[in-house]
């Protein structure tokens, strides 16, 4: 399958992350990349689209925030990476303030989620890793996979969060509709329910988010992916959550998965976006699945069979020295 990677998507490098009361070592690093590129072969640097398929998605205040946070916190004579400790209440008029933490606070929803010098970089060419994909499959290709880093369905259009900077499937979708597709859909198997992809389409009726994830009502993000979610406006039924419990392995994942690829079926969809995430992987130490590394081929393959164009766009997955094994076997299942 092609891949889409480029080398400057390892120049984000934030040092912790707060994680249940302590500052660790940040999961989401280089070494996740580096276990994937040493398992696949060829794979292709993507051509630069530029900024307007990411301001499809994302607005300008927020991209010149991203561009600037980290210059402006050494401005402002900080050391290390940005780290916001005070956001605003929904609801709260958004002041344009200029303060660094202010606009740490505006701009995103966690603590997780550090800007390093290097993140701005990265973010626009894991995005440009997505287009490319996205580009590939609009040229013919069955499938095709974007190794993006860092990864991109927690963020909004204009909130960063959960390690992730700009939102690449959203990118991916905006990109196919730009070039003429009509009805797109979107599987998100992320341990994580992608939160982010779902807020950009949530009034939309011609792009259908479907995700299985973990129960929110244990796990982060918390305050999304609750089933009674299910869109708004002209997007009310195009979204889909299926949350499962801590522990869930194969045969109750794949229960889900087929009530999801049954709505995507029934949706009509011309292209298909998967926001894969590996860290339903029984190893991950983030993550509370028990699905193990032969079983991303059949749940892969379950997903080809929807006989849609598929751009594939990575998302987590930080047991790392198993990470380039399940990413290969997920593949597998589209060849
Ligand atoms: C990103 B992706 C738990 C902290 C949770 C955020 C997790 C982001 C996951 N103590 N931190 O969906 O894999
Ligand atoms: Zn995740």
């Amino acid at each position: 399958m092609r891949t889409f990677f480029d080398p400057r998507q390892h120049d984000h490098a934030p040092a912790v992350e707060l994680h249940n009361g302590a500052y660790v070592p940040h999961a989401e690093h280089r070494g996740r990349m580096e276990n994937v590129l040493a398992t696949l072969q060829q794979i292709e640097a993507p051509a630069d689209a530029g900024i307007e398929p990411i301001r499809r998605v994302h607005g300008d205040d927020y991209l010149a925030f991203l561009q600037t946070a980290h210059q402006r916190w050494v401005e402002a004579g900080r050391i290390g990476d940005a780290h916001g400790y005070a956001w605003p209440v929904v609801g709260r008029r958004p002041l344009k303030l200029n303060r660094i933490d202010a606009d740490l606070g505006q701009f995103s929803f966690d603590a997780s989620s550090p800007i390093a010098a290097g993140t701005w970089s990265s973010s626009y060419w894991g995005a440009q890793s997505a287009i490319a994909a996205t580009q590939a499959v609009l040229d013919g290709e069955r499938a095709a996979f974007a190794l993006c880093r860092p990864p991109g369905h927690h963020c909004g259009a204009d909130y960063l969060g959960g390690y992730c900077f700009l939102n690449n499937a959203a990118i991916a979708v905006e990109a196919a509709i730009a070039a003429g597709k009509r009805r797109v859909a979107i599987l998100d198997v992320d341990y994580h329910h992608g939160n982010g992809t779902q807020d950009i389409f949530y009034e939309r009726g011609d792009v259908l988010f479907v995700s299985v994830h973990a129960d929110p009502v244990t796990d982060y993000p918390f305050f999304w992916g609750h089933a009674d979610e299910r869109g708004e406006g002209a997007g009310e039924g195009a979204t889909l959550n299926l949350p499962l419990p801590r522990g869930t392995g194969l045969e109750a994942y794949r229960a889900a998965l087929d009530t999801g690829l049954q709505a995507i079926g029934d949706f009509g969809a011309d292209l298909l976006c998967v926001s894969f995430g590996a860290d339903t992987f029984a190893g991950d130490p983030i993550s509370q699945f028990a699905l193990q590394t032969a079983d991303y081929t059949p749940i892969a393959r379950s997903i080809a069979q929807l006989d849609l164009p598929t751009a594939i766009v990575m998302e987590g997955g930080y047991a790392v020295d198993a990470l380039g094994a399940n990413v290969a076997a997920f593949l597998a299942g589209f060849e």
